[in-house]
């Protein structure tokens, strides 16, 4: 056997040199990332190790002489085939029937196959493992494990693990990416990649982005887990309203449920100059619409609650009933874990909530969920929070510039 090692960029590079080298019999035995050249440890580069072996027997062939050799691999193959077929159906036999007793027993009466048809089953058969093989083959290459994908794809691939994007996610990603990359011959560099990943990601976003608050929507109600900063986001949108828009918004609150919750709100809507509400239970709900009847927005706070348990998504839910026009935004802050921001999501959106809002941006670098969420739950992202400050820290989800904190910069650059 012949081996050689071979040091690349990636993969691919590496292909043509073992095929001119070794022909195309040679196999890969192994690839592994190496770290070369540098300067007292530091500045190395990373490289593609690929160690690739011909069996020394079987050295390149001139190219006249493929066809013939082809043809004698497809008959060994057909030979090694039928072989172990008919040693499997003997030792099958063996394994599940008893041992025949020694008697004379009459010729069998099953007609026996013809020539013709023998032949033709023995053809199925080859088609049957070719179209295996085959069928083994695309999927190693979809799903070949990550050390002998390019170093491009493994820095994107572990990028989005590094942002807690769903592990099917990427998988779809990186595979939509391969099928983007199968039609071009180069070698992939990050910032290739990169560009690709994000005009993918945007694409898939694109019918969850440039969505806000329904406008026709009168009620908005703001639901969510403790402390995700409900109160506060009324407060910075109410102001944007009132101030920017000159619209004449009300409050009503229903987060009865913690001490001072209510002077919380009061004391925004008293900055505000808003008039507030307050509710402890569904049937208040008429009497406080009522005093809040010429105004243009009403928003409407809520108690946080463990939302991971559907009782209490189903209680804040009979609060949400109106006759008019409403909608239900989910406030969810980017600090919270990914898994329990899928649970709480997915109660409500069972309730029909299609928004949702982020807040705490400013406290994570950490932003894979609002893809989750959008990709999985079809829940449309309206606004971002990234502060404290009320109200300047809030803004309108952007798809472009969500894609590029996500991403980062290519690992090249
Ligand atoms: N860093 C940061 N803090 C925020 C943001 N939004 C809200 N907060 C803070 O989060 C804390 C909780 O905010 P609240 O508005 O009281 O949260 P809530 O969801 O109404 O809380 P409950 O009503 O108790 O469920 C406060 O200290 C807010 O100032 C944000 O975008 N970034
Ligand atoms: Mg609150």
């Amino acid at each position: 056997m012949r081996v050689k090692r071979y040091v690349v960029n990636a993969l691919p590079e590496a292909l043509p040199m073992i095929r001119s080298e070794l022909g195309k019999d040679a196999v890969i035995l192994n690839t592994k990332e190496v770290r070369i050249g540098g300067f007292m440890g530091m500045f190395r580069k990373k490289k593609m190790e690929v160690i690739a072996a011909i069996e020394t027997g079987a050295a390149a062939p001139a190219a006249a002489t493929q066809p013939k050799k082809a043809a004698a691999d497809v008959q060994r193959v057909v030979h090694a085939i039928q072989e172990s077929k008919r040693q499997a159906a003997a030792t099958a036999t063996a394994v599940l029937e008893p041992p025949a007793p020694v008697v004379q027993t009459p010729p069998p009466s099953v007609p026996i196959a013809s020539p013709s048809q023998s032949i033709n089953r023995i053809n199925e058969d080859l088609l049957e493992e070719i179209r295996f093989i085959k069928q083994s083959l695309k999927q190693l290459s979809m799903h070949k494990p990550e050390e002998t994908r390019p170093l491009a794809i493994q820095a994107l691939y572990g990028r989005l693990v590094q942002q807690e994007v769903e592990p099917v996610l990427i998988d779809r990603l990186i595979d939509a990416l391969n099928e983007k990359l199968a039609v071009r011959q180069e070698v992939i560099n990050a910032t290739d990649t990169w560009s690709i990943a994000r005009e993918l990601l945007l694409d898939w976003l694109a019918p969850y982005s440039n969505q806000s608050i329904n406008e026709s929507a009168r009620i908005v109600h703001f639901v969510g887990p403790t402390g995700v900063g409900k109160t506060t986001t009324i407060a910075k949108l109410a102001a944007g309203q009132s101030i920017k828009f000159g619209r004449q918004v009300g409050f009503i609150t229903s987060d009865t449920y913690r001490i001072a919750a209510v002077d919380q709100l009061r004391t925004y809507a008293n900055i505000l100059n808003v008039p507030m509400e307050v509710v402890f239970s569904p049937m208040d709900l008429p009497k406080a619409f009522k005093q809040l009847e010429d105004r243009e927005l009403i928003y409407m706070d809520t108690a946080g609650r463990n939302f991971r348990n559907e009782l209490h998504v189903s209680e804040v839910n009979s609060l949400l009933q109106s006759s008019e026009q409403s909608e239900t935004v989910l406030v969810l802050s980017l600090t919270g874990k990914t898994k329990d921001m899928m649970a709480v999501a997915d109660n409500f959106v069972k309730y029909g909530v299609r928004k949702v809002l982020f807040t705490k941006l400013d406290e994570t670098s950490v932003y894979g969920s609002i893809l989750n969420l959008a990709l999985q739950h079809e829940l449309e992202p309206v606004f971002i929070a990234s502060g404290q400050t009320v109200p300047d820290d809030i803004g309108p989800f952007h798809a472009e510039r969500y894609i590029d904190a996500l991403l980062g910069a290519p690992a090249d650059e």
